[in-house]
């Protein structure tokens, strides 16, 4: 092992074009941070640095849907992002944005680097152009005609009805998505990074130099190199992003992935004037923390381009997280199949902890996982609040009951084997919890913590010192208990502050000790609080979590990703070649037939739509069902144009109790079918048949 003096930790850049859901968190915030917040605890100089990712056409895509500027776009969610990420505790030294002067600096000046040492290709390819908007098509913006299956709204790059992978040149009638132009073919120049001059480089610095890495990480960078690596191109026809700082480029900008690492050290520039000292000095270890879908850009790219480059450190490690499904199913921003950090924040005030604690406990390590309502609750009921917030809370009630609200002496004559066994088990549980963050367990971490809280429940409950009567050398023995078991919950404060920041401030506060105490040092010791000292009532840490909560939870994630009613969602990735993983068709829980029977399910026919103010993803819909009209809003707007869907006929759930979505009332709801990538389908029987017939 290197001895390094100083630690840069990163964290991906996520694309500003949605808010973060909690698949995010447990992917690479919450690692990251609870990393960082051990090293600092170590007196390590460490710097911790992250920001908004606002290139890329995953941007232009969205600004497109909501009809306002990339810009907006950014601003936006740059500052929705930004603000989930503080309230949940993730401590970056800095989070910066990509649309910065700073940023743009750096990039630029990093592309001309590797442009004037003569390390790109140039090439001329023919590309599809729409004449009418000025502008050169990404793969995304041509819409045609699938060869295979027929359907007229096929993509440049994927039919997402029979799901083959397309090129433009397959679509039959192609269209542009901008103006609904027929694309030409047009010559454009790129700059392409020949990565297969790096592979002998890169095979021994991967695959030889970095063992240690985490098998799912290690395993993908193999198979990429196994396939070997060819020029990719490092920019792109685009109004938005970068600009190449060339002459003859104009409308040209770099590649996303080209200019995005680049973010972390440009942040760094914007958090201190030493940032060299952290890219260039060879002592400095660069971790970088990121989802799985990320990992051939920071172990094969973003490496090979820093090697090309020059004079810069590379990471140490990237210990990249899988995926979290939710409740059985893949995360899907289109259907709105997450769980929203923003939301969480308002419907659990106060419990930050909790969810850093779930998503911690249940990270996805080394396999894809599963978050569920009711694990987090199960984990919040029994774990946090029945084994670690029990014993802390014991700890100073009974301080206060049989100590006089003071830390009681030690009495060394009268230690006995179970004192010793907790002290041991003190000392073992941080040499154990120090080796798995240093080697990125932090779930076995975190269970070790519970552990040793568990272990101080056992203690009390063997010793009963409630029970011990008036006799010789019970005080003392009543003083030993309690005298360890509030040097345990300091020792707890010490452990657990890297995961629960919150938790480890108000166990501080309760123990009426500064700061510094949370010094990692400190772990292990049995003399954090003085003998005499008074601390304050107990407070609880952690409140229970009821079913009531969790099933509003429940029904709130069916129901939007039924009605789409979220707008702050966004399709988070589908642009950029890097598709939302799609959702398993998994069933719901069997219901009986009574349950059924109680839906009024009738035909209707829409006889308007039109889109509602404010809400890209809504339309205002009139339906005839026979016996009268009904107003019904629907979360359909980002898949049909209004005048598109009117006359078509539609089941309704005709006896859905009435809701209010963005101030009108919603009487119903209409049934659509979804594929696979989260379109959504009329089911359309060749028949008409008239308005108010019963489905059944
Ligand atoms: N924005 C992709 C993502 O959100 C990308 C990461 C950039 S890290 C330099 O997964
Ligand atoms: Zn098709």
């Amino acid at each position: 092992m290197k001895d390094y003096k100083r630690i840069l930790v990163t964290a991906a850049l996520p694309y500003a074009n949605g808010p973060v859901h909690i698949g995010h968190l447990a992917g690479c915030y919450i690692p990251a941070d609870i990393y960082v917040r051990y090293q600092r605890a170590q007196k390590q100089d460490v710097k911790f640095v992250g920001g908004s990712d606002e290139h890329g056409v995953p941007i232009t895509i969205r600004a497109m849907k909501e009809g306002v500027s990339p810009q907006q776009i950014v601003d936006k969610y740059h500052a929705i992002i930004k603000d989930s990420f503080e309230k949940m505790g993730i401590s970056f030294d800095i989070y910066s944005r990509t649309t910065s002067p700073v940023h743009h600096k750096t990039a630029a000046d990093f592309f001309k680097k590797l442009y004037d040492d003569g390390l790109f290709e140039e090439k001329e390819t023919e590309q599809y152009y729409d004449e009418k908007a000025k502008t050169f098509l990404a793969d995304r913006y041509i819409t045609g005609t699938c060869p295979v299956c027929g359907n007229p709204n096929a993509y440049g790059d994927q039919c997402e009805k029979c799901g083959s992978s397309l090129s433009p040149e397959q679509l039959i009638n192609p269209r542009s998505t901008l103006s609904d132009a027929v694309p030409v073919k047009k010559m454009t120049k790129h700059w392409y990074f020949p990565l297969q001059h790096y592979e002998p480089w890169l095979k021994q610095w991967v695959l030889e130099d970095h063992k240690e890495w985490k098998n799912n990480v290690y395993g993908q960078c193999k198979s990429w190199l196994d396939n070997g690596l060819q020029s990719r191109a490092m920019t792109r026809d685009s109004n938005w992003g970068v600009k190449v700082p060339l002459p003859d480029a104009d409308g040209k900008v770099l590649y996303v992935w080209f200019d995005a690492p680049i973010g972390y050290i440009s942040a760094t520039k914007e958090l201190t004037d030493q940032w060299a000292d952290y890219w260039c000095k060879e002592d400095t270890k660069l971790v970088h923390f990121i989802g799985k879908d990320n990992i051939v850009f920071h172990c094969i790219i973003f490496p090979a381009m820093l090697k090309a480059h020059g004079g810069f450190v590379l990471p140490d490690n990237v210990p990249a997280n899988e995926f979290l499904n939710i409740e059985g199913e893949k995360v899907s921003t289109s259907r709105n199949w997450a769980v929203w950090v923003h939301e969480y924040l308002k419907d659990f005030p106060g419990c930050e902890d909790v969810l850093r604690y779930v998503l911690c406990a249940n990270a996805p390590e080394t396999k894809d996982n599963d978050f569920t309502w009711k694990d987090f609750q199960d984990r919040n009921n029994s774990e946090l609040v029945a084994i670690f917030g029990n014993f802390v809370n014991r700890s100073l009630v009974l301080m206060h009951k049989l100590c006089g609200g003071k830390v009681p002496p030690f009495h060394n004559a009268i230690i006995d084997a179970d004192d010793k066994q907790l002290m041991e088990d003190i000392g073992a549980a941080k040499i154990k919890i120090t080796q798995s963050i240093e080697e990125y367990r932090f779930r076995e971490a975190l269970f070790e913590i519970i552990d040793l809280s568990r272990k101080g429940n056992q203690y009390l409950q063997k010793k009963e010192p409630w029970k011990k009567a008036s006799a010789e050398n019970e005080q003392q023995q009543i003083d030993n208990c309690i005298h360890l078991s509030l040097q345990l919950t300091a020792n707890l404060a010490i452990l657990i502050n890297p995961f629960l920041p919150a938790t480890a401030q108000k166990i501080l506060h309760l123990l009426k000790v500064v700061e510094k105490m949370l010094d990692w040092k400190n772990a292990g010791s049995f003399k954090l609080l003085s003998v005499g000292y008074t601390l304050r009532a107990p407070e609880l840490l952690f409140r229970k979590i009821e079913d009531s909560e969790i099933a509003a939870q429940v029904e709130k994630l069916r129901t939007n990703a039924i009605t789409g009613s979220n707008t702050q969602n966004a399709e988070k990735k589908s642009a950029d070649g890097n598709a939302d993983q799609q959702p398993a068709n998994l069933l719901k829980p069997e219901i009986v037939y009574d349950d059924f029977a109680k839906l009024d399910l009738k035909t209707g026919k829409i006889l308007s739509a039109q889109k509602v103010e404010k809400a890209d993803k809504l339309l205002k819909l009139e339906i005839d069902l026979g016996f009268e009209k009904r107003t019904i809003v629907s979360g359909i707007a980002l898949h049909f144009k209004p005048e598109e869907i009117v006359g078509k006929q539609v089941v309704v759930v005709a006896n859905l109790a009435p809701r209010k979505m963005r101030g009108i009332e919603s009487n119903g709801m209409i049934l659509m079918a979804e594929d696979k990538n989260g379109r959504l389908h009329f089911v359309n029987t060749e028949e008409a048949i008239a308005p108010g017939a019963g489905v059944s």
